[in-house]
């Protein structure tokens, strides 16, 4: 389709030697100060090395509220204290676009909906990787998604992440040509994580191909939003044919966070919860506890990585 599949990354390749990101950039380096205006911080107005340097983990979600709940989640699990009397603080709450609160190595940032959202932040928290010259970072992306032949609250580490088409990299226009992107993410973290689920846990984590969309009603082939112009027959063949190739949910972001990741060379893990089974329908219908509760599992799975991690160091 004219379009240009960019080479597969080796990421040992992409970082320098001591594991810090090295950024497939030229220009950055020759900038006096590199402002990184969504996230309000720059090279040249704060110390990034000192602010950032010993950051492991960036964990992304959609909601600020959700990724600040997480903070204070990890910051309980992992025993770090803030000093007497402070409370955590919205790193960026001056860009009105982003949270991000950091607690000991890591860092929690909301991301807002969809792959344009999550791109800009990629874009310059891998930058904030590179000026705080942050050794082989792990990102996570926590979030909601629609099962395919899953029920409500079941958790889904992804394996790899495809469009709509099933394709499997992002594609962006670029100067006016499109280029795509492998969407890739890293197989072991995958393994990993599954490892850590607990057979005891009254929900199940499965692994399985996710696909990232850019519209959730139409684009996810629901039924109810303002517009629709299929068949609930269409839609449910659509459903069953993406969910035989080994689709087990959909979202909005997988597709650009395991892209821009992978070819950063940063190992990355993208883990969901369901809202619902989509070849059940199409409306979110749980209560909001329940729907809490539910997001809460993708948290812990991830807080427990984290945590078996710095136990190991
Ligand atoms: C999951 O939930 C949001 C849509 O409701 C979107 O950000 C996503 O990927
Ligand atoms: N997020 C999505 O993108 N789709 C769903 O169905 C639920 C949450």
């Amino acid at each position: 389709n004219g379009s240009t599949l960019m080479e597969e990354v080796d990421p040992d390749t992409v970082r320098y030697p001591d594991g810090t990101v090295r950024l497939r950039n030229p220009n950055i380096e020759l900038m006096d100060q590199d402002i990184l205006y969504h996230l309000a911080l720059g090279s040249g107005s704060h110390d990034l090395v000192e602010m950032f340097g010993d950051v492991k983990f960036v964990c992304m979600g959609g909601t600020p509220k959700r990724m600040e709940q997480f903070a204070y989640t990890i910051m309980a699990e992992i025993g770090h204290k803030l000093p007497c009397g402070t409370t955590l603080q919205d790193i960026s709450q001056f860009s009105y676009r982003y949270s991000m609160y950091k607690v000991g190595p890591v860092l929690s940032i909301s991301h807002g909906m969809g792959i344009p959202s999550v791109g800009i932040l990629l874009h310059e928290v891998i930058k904030l990787m590179y000026h705080a010259k942050v050794r082989d970072p792990v990102f996570f992306r926590i979030g909601t998604c629609g099962g395919i032949g899953y029920e409500g609250g079941t958790v889904v580490i992804s394996e790899e992440a495809v469009d709509g088409a099933m394709k499997n990299a992002l594609e962006l226009t670029v100067l006016g040509k499109t280029i795509q992107r492998p969407a890739k993410l890293d197989r072991r973290l995958v393994r990993e994580l599954k490892a850590l689920a607990d057979p005891e846990d009254p929900y199940d984590t499965i692994t399985g191909k996710t696909m990232c969309t850019y519209d959730f009603y139409e684009g996810q082939g629901r039924l109810d939003g303002a517009f629709c112009d299929f068949t609930e027959t269409e839609k449910m063949e659509y459903l069953e044919s993406i969910h035989k190739a080994g689709v087990v949910n959909i979202e909005m972001e997988s597709l650009a966070f395991a892209a821009l990741t992978h070819h950063a060379g940063i190992k990355a893990a993208v883990v969901c919860v369901t809202l619902l089974d989509r070849l059940k329908g199409d409306q979110v219908l749980a209560p909001k506890e329940v729907l809490d509760e539910w997001q809460q599992r993708p948290t812990k799975l991830v807080c427990r990585f984290i945590k078996r991690y710095l136990q190991m160091k």
